[in-house]
């Protein structure tokens, strides 16, 4: 055993102290959990592999070999400044453009607020942000892939198109922050690149096609759009649609969605939705 799991406080007491507030089947699991990550991310003396040490958390664990051991939360609990990485990098965006100048100036409204690379840093900026509910009418939060502008412009999105969901603004003032937290949180866990209900494993395809997720406010509803780099198959995108509908929003299946401002989860690629009155490719 290392010098540094025996730095790590005993078990039992560590999450005793961080799960007490909760229920005892929750504070039971909570609390395995830890054991667990105790006894299975702390290796013996040279038990680092090198396949481990060059992956998404090579320079975190190499800063930890080098002291003897692989860093986890536990090497340094008083100070918890190991880091949990994304799988991607990505950049959090929000215009303010009124109605009378979109068409003018649209991407001079468009401004960068944070880019963010781990998990501790997308709470970081979540937790300290104006949330969806509350921004001005006509505005929009983009969280798009670093590298990739939210424009139709971008190489990354100009063949593309995007899933959308219209919800009506009075009925949804207390839901849209929620539902734009759980869209986000699956763009970052990258969950709509797999395939939709099935268990992931190892070896599931990774379809790559989301480039970004919005969030905007509008007079009569709120709309959630999911970013694709493709729009020329139903079959490459049609599953990022039933992710949003079915396990981002909870739609039950097989009910009835849209009417009056609200529409149901529809694909159109952004080419369409450049012409007027153009209508969605397809539903899912
Ligand atoms: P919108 O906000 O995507 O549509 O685009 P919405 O909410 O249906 O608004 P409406 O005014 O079309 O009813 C609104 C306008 O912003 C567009 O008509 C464009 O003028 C501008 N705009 C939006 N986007 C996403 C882009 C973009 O990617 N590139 C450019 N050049 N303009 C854009």
């Amino acid at each position: 055993m290392s010098s540094e799991a025996a730095a790590a406080p005993s078990t039992s007491q560590d999450a005793g102290a961080s799960t007490s507030g909760l229920p005892a089947a929750a504070k039971a699991a909570a609390e395995a959990a830890v054991k667990t990550a105790i006894s299975e991310t702390v290796p013996e003396e040279g038990e680092i592999n090198e396949s481990e040490e060059n992956g998404v958390n090579g320079d975190a664990k190499k800063d930890g070999a080098a002291a003897g051991g692989i860093r986890t939360v536990f090497s340094d609990p008083a100070n918890f400044n190991v880091v949990h990485p994304l799988y991607s990098k990505w950049i959090l965006w929000f215009d303010n453009a009124s109605k009378q100048n979109k068409a003018r100036d649209w991407n001079e409204q468009l401004q960068e607020v944070m880019s963010f690379e781990s998990v501790e840093e997308f709470w970081g900026l979540y937790n300290n942000i104006v949330p969806p509910s509350h921004i001005a009418v006509n505005s929009n939060y983009y969280l798009f892939k670093s590298g990739i502008k939210p424009a139709w412009e971008d190489a990354a999105n100009e063949n593309g198109g995007k899933w959308s969901i219209q919800l009506p603004r009075d009925k949804n003032r207390d839901t849209i922050d929620k539902f734009w937290l759980y869209t986000m949180l699956a763009a970052i866990g990258e969950t709509f690149e797999t395939p939709y209900g099935q268990t992931p494993t190892p070896d599931m395809p990774f379809t790559d096609e989301v480039t970004g997720v919005i969030v905007s406010s509008r007079k009569a509803f709120y709309r959630i759009s999911i970013w694709t780099r493709s729009a020329d198959s139903r079959a490459k995108v049609e599953d990022i649609g039933k992710h949003l509908k079915f396990g981002v929003l909870g739609i039950p299946q097989g009910s009835k969605v849209g009417g009056g401002y609200s529409t149901d989860v529809e694909f159109q690629s952004h080419r369409d939705s450049q012409i007027k009155g153009k209508k969605p490719a397809f539903t899912v």
